[in-house]
């Protein structure tokens, strides 16, 4: 089993700012976490600020992994493009999102990739990227 975390803008910042919402873990920290608990799954990880470069990772995995567990932070919010890249593709998509962006502002409610994902886990602080691999076991 192949799967990817694909992780968009300002999850880089991950441990290091707005800790009571996304908690103290840097991301890096939380993978390998994540790869030492699923050691039977082929894990791979990608972080861009760049919404077209976010596009490229999932095209360039979309035909031949078995899955993609998406965060696309803001742009979750706002990327037909990122929506149609995911409607384009074979390999089905986890949207995950760290808070549960229903308790937040009315802008976060909106999601462009809901549509065309597998399922959707939010709200689960870090853990979230933990049940969307289950969700794919
Ligand atoms: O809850 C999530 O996972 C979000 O995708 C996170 C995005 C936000 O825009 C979405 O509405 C919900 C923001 C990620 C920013 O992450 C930061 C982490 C630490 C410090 C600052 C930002």
């Amino acid at each position: 089993m192949k799967l990817i975390i694909i992780n968009g803008p300002n999850l880089n910042l991950l441990g290091k700012r707005e800790p009571e919402i996304y908690g103290s873990e840097t991301f890096e920290d939380f993978f390998e976490t994540l790869k030492s608990k699923f050691s039977e799954v082929t894990l791979a990880y990608y972080q861009s600020n760049i919404e077209g470069e976010l596009i490229n990772k999932i095209h360039e995995t979309g035909f031949s992994y078995d899955g993609i567990i998406l965060n696309a932070g803001a742009y979750t919010h706002t990327s037909i493009g990122i929506g149609d890249a995911i409607k384009g593709i074979t390999t089905p998509v986890v949207e995950v999102h760290i808070s549960n962006t229903f308790g937040r502002e009315s802008f976060r409610h909106q999601s462009y990739i809901s549509a065309h994902a597998k399922g959707v886990i939010l709200g689960f602080g870090m853990q979230s990227y933990y049940l969307a691999i289950q969700s794919f076991l």
